[in-house]
């Protein structure tokens, strides 16, 4: 359930290409190879197994598809 949640926010979220919309909640571009949250509200994530890749631009992460995910508390859902 918690890989479903993260999988679903951050594909909510990866569509966005900009750190200042006034109504974004978190933004994560992973391009440093965190999950530091870019939106300025402090929602970062914390990575578990996953590798940590070039991208396109900057990092990526790369899945195995067994157990890794990217933990997000769900709190800050709230708290916007
Ligand atoms: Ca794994």
């Amino acid at each position: 359930m918690r890989l479903l949640t993260a999988v679903l926010i951050l594909f909510a979220i990866l569509p966005m290409t900009k750190a200042d919309d006034a109504c974004l909640v978190a933004y994560y571009s992973f391009d440093d190879g965190t999950a530091k949250d870019l939106s300025g509200n402090g929602h970062d994530g914390e990575i578990h197994g996953c590798s940590v890749v070039e991208g396109i631009i900057g990092k990526a992460l790369k899945f195995d598809g067994i157990n890794d995910y990217v933990e997000i508390n769900p709190s800050f859902l709230l708290k916007p």
